[in-house]
């Protein structure tokens, strides 16, 4: 099979609360499904995807690893925090509680992480508003507020119908590069951004197709 070429690894994290969505969106994303009733997750699950920024015109590809939300895996899920370049600090919009506990989880994250990382804030679940306009318990505005405070990028998504998800980690990766750009992550150097050797071309070339999803939990 032919190779895949990229410019950067970079190494994303998925956290937040129990059941917000977290595994939903990155098998929405790596395999553009969504299951209605998936397992919980037990400790850490991975996937991998390539992502194009055409703006930057760059390839790539992106290591995600989705954490178990629950208080006893907390630990565990601390120490996939170190390296990473990107997080996603999922809460769920028709859960009050959820939002609420993003500050305990960007407080982890802020700990455990590079100062440097990008996070953004994913408001998932919209697509049960769309149904229900009651259901919604965390008002868009309010969110954004907030993660505008914390220096957050911010969406609103859904794994169930697709809508941001793809959006989601692309606006992350390039706010990466941008910082890539500018110097503030150091190439290589820096923990969660790997540059690719000039194996072909100069951009490194994988046999895998891009796009896989391994447990390692369960
Ligand atoms: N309606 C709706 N349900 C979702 C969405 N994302 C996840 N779910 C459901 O929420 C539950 C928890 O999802 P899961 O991905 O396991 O959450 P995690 O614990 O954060 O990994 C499952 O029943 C999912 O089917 C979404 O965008 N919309
Ligand atoms: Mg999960």
């Amino acid at each position: 099979m032919a190779g895949i070429s990229w410019h950067y690894v970079l190494k994303f994290i998925i956290t937040g609360d129990a059941a917000v969505g977290k595994s939903s969106l990155l098998v929405r994303l790596t395999d553009q499904r969504f299951l209605a009733n998936p397992d919980p997750t037990l400790g850490v699950e991975f996937g991998s995807k390539l992502i194009t920024i055409p703006e930057e015109n760059k390839v790539v590809k992106l290591q995600c690893w989705d954490t178990a939300g629950t208080e006893s895996f907390r630990s565990i899920t601390r120490s996939y925090y170190r390296g990473a370049a990107g997080c996603l600090l999922v809460y769920d919009v028709t859960s009050r509680q959820s939002f609420q506990n993003a500050r305990s989880w960007l407080a982890d994250v802020r700990t455990h992480a590079d100062p440097h990382l990008t996070c953004i804030l994913v408001g998932n679940k919209v697509d049960l508003c769309a149904d229900d306009a009651a259901r919604r318990q965390v008002p868009t505005e309010e969110a954004e507020l907030w993660a505008k405070e914390e220096g957050l990028l911010f969406v609103e998504a859904s794994a169930k119908s697709g809508v941001n998800v793809d959006a989601a980690f692309e606006s992350a990766c390039r706010d990466i590069l941008e910082k890539i750009r500018k110097g503030v992550f150091d190439d290589d150097r820096s923990p969660g951004v790997k540059l690719s050797k000039p194996t072909n071309g100069n951009v490194a070339v994988d046999g895998s197709n891009g796009s896989s999803s391994t447990c390692c939990g369960t």
